[in-house]
């Protein structure tokens, strides 16, 4: 159902574009745990807060490096003889749901066997077709490789789920995947708009960098609060920020962070990434850190060309 979009979308990232100044709108979008924010979930496991804001300025950064991007855009639910398996194919609208799924491999068994990639075994993603809802979790298996992703409750629309694994045995060993299959909430849909630029916690996180598509290309995220540089970000899945992005319309999905790796409560402010986002056009920007215990995550817009 993935296909047939709810008319929200198109103006949802409408605002993304720019000129000098550079391609940057924002929104803050909040957590699970805080309960104030019109994002239906955000749930890492840790205690997400909220957060968020952003400007960009141009300029560009040291060349950051690349930690972890994955090959391709996440829309097929099959990859090199692997498949996301899943026999739920609606979820309840509203309250938590328990999303079951199995990765598959080239004989058709479940795969059990996985290595570690940033401190899990699995990252799975939720976003609603027109890229609210952002959802990181980190599903649990049973020994027969079924795993269970608890999701926090969702609205209304059509979703995409995505897993993000690496096999550790098997044809596909040290390989990263990521695979997707769509889930319908049925009910009657009302729109979300996406928040307006705020301040959330204090939290202002700014973007530098003009990325065009397909070219690996710099960019730069600062974090401030009050107007001052944060230099206290904690680890957080081995990294000081997790950056998840989809992409306008189809939802693509890119997933890259920085190289630097974590060391200590003293990251900040500035944070690079290699950002490889493989086509034109707006991508919504997930960027998840860790201050005093908590998790925050910051959702802004950026426009590649
Ligand atoms: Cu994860």
């Amino acid at each position: 159902m993935f296909t047939s979009r709810p008319t929200v979308r198109r103006r949802v990232l409408a605002a993304a574009g720019t000129a000098a100044a550079l391609a940057l709108a924002l929104a803050a979008c909040g957590s699970s745990n805080d309960g104030g924010s019109s994002m239906p979930g955000m749930d890492h496991g840790s205690k997400p807060s909220a957060s968020s804001s952003a400007k960009a300025s141009p300029s560009m950064g040291d060349m950051p490096g690349m930690d972890h991007m994955v090959a391709g855009n996440g829309l097929s639910d099959s990859k090199d003889g692997y498949r996301l398996t899943s026999e739920d194919a609606t979820l309840t609208a509203g309250k938590q749901a328990a999303y079951r799924f199995a990765v598959t491999g080239p004989n058709g068994k479940p795969v059990t066997d996985f290595a570690v990639d940033q401190t899990k075994r699995m990252h799975f993603y939720a976003i609603r077709s027109d890229l609210t809802g952002f959802q990181h979790i980190h599903p649990t298996m049973a020994a027969d490789g079924t795993w269970t992703a608890d999701l926090d409750a969702l609205t209304v629309g059509s979703w995409r789920l995505f897993a993000s694994f690496t096999p550790d045995s098997g044809a596909g060993k040290g390989n990263g995947f990521v695979l997707s299959r769509t889930v319908t909430v049925p009910g009657t849909e009302t729109t979300t708009p996406l928040p307006a630029a705020a301040e959330v916690d204090g939290y202002t996180v700014a973007v530098k960098g003009e990325p065009m598509a397909g070219m690996a290309h710099p960019m730069t995220v600062t974090v401030a609060k009050g107007g001052k540089p944060v230099t206290d970000l904690q680890p957080y899945l081995d990294t000081y920020a997790h950056l998840t992005a989809f992409h306008e319309g189809d939802t693509a999905f890119a997933h890259l962070h920085p190289t630097t790796k974590a060391n200590g409560d003293h990251g900040g402010p500035e944070l690079s990434f290699n950002a490889e986002l493989p086509t034109a056009g707006n991508w919504r920007l997930f960027l998840q850190f860790q201050t005093g215990g908590k998790l925050h995550t910051a959702a802004l817009t950026l426009k590649v060309g």
